[in-house]
């Protein structure tokens, strides 16, 4: 769902959006077309997460909580205090971080299936890998049909470092894979619910077989033992594929013939068109698209933005892809700029911060940004809507009114 740089239909916008900032209808009208959907009111955060840092987050529900824009900082790394939480089922008891390294994994779809513990995992072997977390529904506030579900703005996202063991180094070690495996199928640890149909509730999903090749069973994160609210004692992490795939507190992992029949992979997070239920034959919510927001100047953070210079700074993430390049505009999206990209580069499923210093007068801007991958890919204008308001990355709607005094 990426766009391919077409130089033709961009002059014809410019051109357009030129004769619009020619009669003076520029940046202001655009301005209040987009403002930011309304700030959720102040809510306490839920006791499992109340080590959090609440002046940093949104709380939507006891089971949605996100990052404000505000409070990424420039430094790459989201700190867990202030990383989103997104549960489709009550946490797991606490206590399954009690004893860490008891934690068990049943592994199947391998030539030698076995069920290991937390301590053997960590015999076998050690990766560090920085990914983007992001939930498939950050974005779905900015879709204009406001399709059903969290209003996520862009704080469903995080980038964090991981360490644990490699999938396909457990794989090897339990004799390589079985015949006939094509997805790699990860089960949450959660107790279900009493009374209902285990596979309309329960958190299995399957990712293409060809995801196994980065993915990795995590139990550190940011340097500490990874939370229990982020998926610890133990995680799978699908880099370059969204939240969901990103098993917490993971029990099985099989390699299978077929995906799993469980709901959430059979008509949930599917982009099925708006109004019409998802079913296997919509394509399922995996790969990340090329994509970027500005996180400063912005209104929310409280402070008058003066004129001046300014540097105006944002994260920018390729999915699967390393970022190559990001464009910042202060119309709109009428010209462009290109930033630089700064800080440490983490690898390709990191993301990237960039910076543009601009000099501005007072006034109304309009901030926005596009990324584009290593492939040449452009982060596109706008996602088509779909009922789930699923992996919204179009520019247009990411972009960010500023007032300059
Ligand atoms: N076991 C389990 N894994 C899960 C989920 C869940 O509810 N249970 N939610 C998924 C979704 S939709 C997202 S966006 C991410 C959220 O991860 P976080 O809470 O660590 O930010 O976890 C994914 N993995
Ligand atoms: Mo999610």
């Amino acid at each position: 769902m990426t766009s391919s740089y077409d130089p033709g239909r961009r002059s014809l916008l410019a051109a357009g959006a030129s004769a619009l900032a020619a009669a003076g209808l520029g940046g202001m009208t655009d301005a209040k077309a987009q403002a930011a959907p309304a700030a959720t009111q102040a809510r306490p955060l839920p006791p499992y997460v109340s080590w959090k840092n609440p002046n940093n987050l949104i709380v939507h529900t006891a089971t949605t909580i996100e990052t404000k824009r505000s409070a990424f900082g420039t430094s790459v790394i989201t700190p867990a205090d202030r990383l989103y939480i997104r549960n489709n089922l009550p946490a797991p008891d606490v206590s399954i971080v009690a004893d860490r390294d008891a934690w068990t994994l049943a592994v199947e779809g391998v030539r030698g299936p076995r069920t290991l513990s937390v301590a053997e995992l960590k015999s076998l072997g050690l990766e560090t890998l920085a990914t983007v977390l992001q939930c498939s529904g950050n974005g779905r506030g900015y879709f204009a049909d406001k399709p059903s579900g969290t209003k996520w703005q862009v704080g469903a996202a995080g980038c964090v470092i991981w360490s644990g063991v490699a999938v396909r180094t457990v794989v090897a070690a339990l004799g390589g894979l079985a015949s006939g495996g094509r997805f790699m199928t990860g089960t949450g640890g959660e107790r279900l619910p009493d009374g209902l149909d285990p596979k309309s509730v329960m958190v299995e999903r399957s990712v293409p077989l060809s995801a196994m090749e980065d993915a990795l069973l995590a139990w550190e994160m940011n340097g500490e033992p990874l939370p229990h609210a982020h998926g610890g004692p133990l995680r799978l992490v699908v880099p370059g594929y969204s939240g969901v795939n990103n098993i917490k507190y993971i029990k099985q992992l099989a390699f299978t013939a077929a995906e799993t029949d469980a709901a959430i992979q059979k008509t949930g997070y599917r982009i099925s068109p708006p109004g019409q239920k998802g079913d296997p034959s919509h394509p399922a919510v995996w790969e990340m698209d090329v994509k970027s927001w500005i996180n400063a100047p912005a209104p929310e953070a409280g402070s008058p933005v003066r004129a001046g210079w300014v540097q105006i700074h944002g994260v920018a993430m390729g999915g699967t892809q390393a970022v190559r390049r990001v464009d910042v505009s202060v119309d709109g999206g009428q010209t462009w700029q290109q930033a630089r990209l700064v800080g440490p580069d983490l690898g390709r499923f990191a993301w990237r911060q960039f910076v543009l210093p601009v000099k501005l007068a007072p006034g109304n801007y309009l901030l926005a940004s596009r990324a584009q991958d290593v492939k040449f890919n452009w982060q596109a204008e706008s996602t088509p809507e779909n009922a789930g308001g699923y992996l919204n990355s179009g520019w247009r709607v990411h972009a960010l009114p500023v007032t300059v005094t």
